[in-house]
């Protein structure tokens, strides 16, 4: 047999470095599984022989276009749209598209890279991708939002399709976007097809993806808690953001009898020492979803309740944590204040809401700490199911789905343990994740040869 060169990690990361100039955000994600596979794959020639990490963590196409729209003031304005395409192996490109000033060509690659393991983990046959733009909703009017949606569906729908690419929503992309994105991808192409998730019910949209994403976070931190002999009632919970993700996280945390303590958005974050019922979170939702309005607001409706601008509420002492907004939010110091207040667990709703310090923080405690890729993958797996849905031409009712959703987390839980597990019970969750997830895509594409 030949004998490859093999590369050492920090060469590999090196050259991921080089080839990647400004974009920290892809270099991060792909460092943090790197660090895992290397130690996986040290005994094994066939993934080193055909180059499968290098390949992985090489996007098969991003593209990027301009989307010009007009706004209500009769302005034309210019943004930049992409669609990264990671990985189709064991199925379409499969991941949502996010609508922020923040969006970056870096955001979007880490986002599709760390979609292709998280869509692997859910055992659905999924590709991952990732799609966006730097527009920015808010403030914007519904007619504003529709123009953009519908330019920026104008060039996207050329690369994507039912069996090609499946986009979904995300930050600044809810049921009203896809609305209008799905409306203009049917009247572009006189067709009627699953080429979008997270549809509205009267259009082939799926029950229970809305709680999806939230709902999966908790029952995947609750399965993490009764393997360990604890369980959600009784105990305490930050959590991060109030979109889509936060809101239904903070949801099933009080059905099982959490104590819901904190959320948050860019400019802040609120209190609440009582703790948040259904009444409070429908408020909430209410806020985001129809008022569009800010979560500061939250302080002035509920006696009690504080607003604390600008900060982040990692130091409100807490034994469950939910970081529930975006990438990078959760930075080393924060992790050590999170630890030293006797957190527990903490289970990522967002993708990658830790930074690379803050992850070994965790690590060194030895809380029970579950990355995006396994948290959160309950969000896109019940898009996986609207799929299935879609192409046979039927509706699921909530208990089957959530049964499904319910299976799909246990059944990540369990994979985590078996390739994440010490010798001493602790289970190590990025890693059993990245291993996983990775084991695969890696042996669909060594089955495809060289390409
Ligand atoms: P939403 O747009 O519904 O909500 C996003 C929330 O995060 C808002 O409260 C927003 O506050 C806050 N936020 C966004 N950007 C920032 C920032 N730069 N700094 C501070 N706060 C910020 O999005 P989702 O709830 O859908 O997504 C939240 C996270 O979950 C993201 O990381 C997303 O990738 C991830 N995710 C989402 C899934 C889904 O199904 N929707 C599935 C899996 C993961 P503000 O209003 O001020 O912007
Ligand atoms: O990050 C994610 O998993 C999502 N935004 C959901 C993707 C999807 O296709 O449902």
């Amino acid at each position: 047999m030949a004998v490859h060169d093999h590369v050492d990690l920090a060469s590999f990361i090196e050259g991921v470095k080089k080839r990647n100039p400004g974009q920290p955000e892809f270099v991060q994600a792909v460092t943090e599984v790197a660090q895992d596979i290397f130690e996986f794959i040290e005994d094994k020639e066939k993934y080193h022989a055909a180059q499968i990490l290098r390949r992985i963590a090489e996007p098969d196409r991003v593209v990027s276009f301009r989307v010009c729209w007009e706004d209500d003031a009769h302005n034309i304005r210019v943004q930049r749209g992409w669609r990264v395409q990671n990985n189709n192996a064991i199925g379409p490109y499969k991941g949502g598209i996010r609508f922020h000033p923040t969006v970056t060509e870096s955001v979007l690659k880490f986002l599709a890279f760390e979609q292709t393991f998280k869509n692997s983990l859910t055992g659905l046959p999924m590709g991952g991708g990732k799609g966006g733009a730097t527009f920015n909703p808010k403030g914007k009017s519904d007619a504003e939002v529709m123009r953009f949606c519908q330019a920026y569906m104008t060039e996207l729908y050329r690369h994507i399709g039912p069996d090609t690419d499946v986009p979904a929503g995300d930050i600044g992309v809810g049921s009203r976007e896809i609305g209008y994105m799905f409306g203009q991808y049917k009247r572009i192409t006189n067709r009627w097809e699953g080429v979008l998730t997270g549809k509205a019910l009267e259009y082939g949209g799926s029950l229970m993806r809305p709680e999806a994403t939230g709902y999966g976070a908790v029952y995947f931190l609750g399965n993490m808690l009764s393997h360990a002999g604890m369980e959600i009632d009784g105990r305490s919970c930050v959590i991060s953001g109030s979109g889509n993700v936060a809101t239904h996280a903070a949801e099933m945390i009080a059905r099982r009898g959490g104590k819901v303590l904190t959320l948050s958005d860019s400019d802040g974050f609120i209190h609440d020492p009582a703790g948040m019922n259904q009444e409070k979170i429908d408020w909430v939702k209410a806020l985001k979803t129809v008022r569009r309005g800010r979560i500061s607001e939250y302080a002035e409706e509920f006696p009690g309740s504080t607003h604390h601008a600008d900060k982040t509420p990692w130091g409100v002492p807490a034994e469950l944590f939910l970081p529930c907004a975006t990438q990078n939010e959760l930075n080393g110091e924060a992790a050590k204040t999170i630890v030293k207040n006797g957190c527990v667990a903490v289970a990522e709703g967002a993708n990658m809401p830790t930074t690379l310090e803050g992850v070994e923080v965790f690590h060194d405690a030895k809380i029970l700490y579950a990355p995006g890729k396994a948290a959160n993958a309950g969000g896109v797996a019940v898009s996986g199911l609207e799929m299935s849905q879609n192409a046979a031409r039927v509706s699921w009712n909530t208990k089957q789905l959530d049964t499904l959703l319910t299976d799909i987390m246990g059944d990540i839980h369990a994979k985590c343990a078996q390739y994440g597990g010490g010798g001493d019970g602790h289970i190590n969750y990025v890693k059993g994740a990245n291993i996983a997830g990775f084991k695969k895509v890696a042996d669909a594409m060594l089955a495809y040869g060289v390409m």
